[in-house]
């Protein structure tokens, strides 16, 4: 991925995309593959995992990302308008359905993949626990402790997090069944929508894809990929390597 300064993005006309650099965080992966999907050329700028972010917060008010700026409007950041930034800025080829049955029902499933108290919400509060248990030194547990505090880690709440993501889980894998029963391979009608998109993304972060498709770093392998005791129903990850396969570019960049 070849990310430019803030300082060089800033004044540009256009798209431009602050992702998470080396890690395949899956709102920013989202985010830059709904443009890509679309053919909708961006200026990438590198956000720093954890960090403070200082040139970004002072130009979009934001650390973390993903946060698409475009031309002179208003930054975005939630997924949900970065979606529909998306589908304003290159309508074809959609992602969000024409009927809007449909599209409620897309953007509910997302909103369990990706929004506050979802599932990737849930795997990060665990995750914290996971990074926070590998380093044994609590003075260098500062990633986790930045994450822990900007995402309302508590130990209660890790501790109710697999729950949580196991019946969103099976909420997905039932929904595919339910689609395949009627003939369709994604989530919602018969085409490809954001919500597969979403989960191919999504997915990496109780499933990571093997080193070659994803050269994620090898010390998060571990915090990113779920407990055994999470089931993950192998129709989730038949859905997502199609997906990759037909639309979305491969190995993983970040
Ligand atoms: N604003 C996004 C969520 C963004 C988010 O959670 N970003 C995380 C995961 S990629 C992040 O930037 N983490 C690293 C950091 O906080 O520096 C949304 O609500 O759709």
């Amino acid at each position: 991925m070849n990310y430019v300064h803030v300082d060089d993005a800033k004044d540009q006309p256009g798209l431009r995309l602050a992702l998470t650099m080396g890690v395949p965080g899956p709102w920013s992966q989202s985010a830059k593959y709904l443009f890509e999907y679309k053919q909708y050329p961006f200026i990438a700028v590198g956000q720093k995992g954890a960090q403070e972010n200082l040139e970004l917060f002072a130009w979009t008010g934001h650390r973390n990302a993903p946060v698409a700026v475009f031309e002179d409007e208003t930054p975005r950041v939630g997924w949900c308008e970065i979606v529909m930034l998306a589908e304003r800025l290159a309508p074809e080829p959609r992602l969000v359905p024409v009927s809007s049955a449909e599209r409620a029902e897309m953007f509910g499933l997302i909103t369990e993949m990706a929004s506050e108290g979802g599932l990737a919400w849930q795997r990060r509060l665990v995750m914290i626990d996971v990074m926070r248990a590998a380093i044994t030194d609590p003075a260098a547990r500062q990633l986790p402790n930045t994450l822990a505090g900007r995402y309302g880690y508590t130990s209660a709440g890790a501790a109710r997090a697999n729950g949580i993501c196991a019946d969103i889980l099976a909420m997905l894998a039932a929904r595919l069944e339910t689609q395949a029963g009627r003939g369709s391979e994604y989530f919602v009608g018969d085409e490809f929508t954001a919500a597969d998109l979403y989960w191919a993304c999504f997915s990496q972060l109780v499933a990571p894809m093997a080193e070659d498709l994803n050269p994620m770093p090898k010390r998060l392998r571990g915090p990113y990929t779920a407990p055994e005791t999470l089931f993950i129903d192998p129709i989730l990850l038949e859905h997502r390597s199609k997906m990759y396969e037909r639309y979305l570019s491969l190995p993983l960049e970040f």
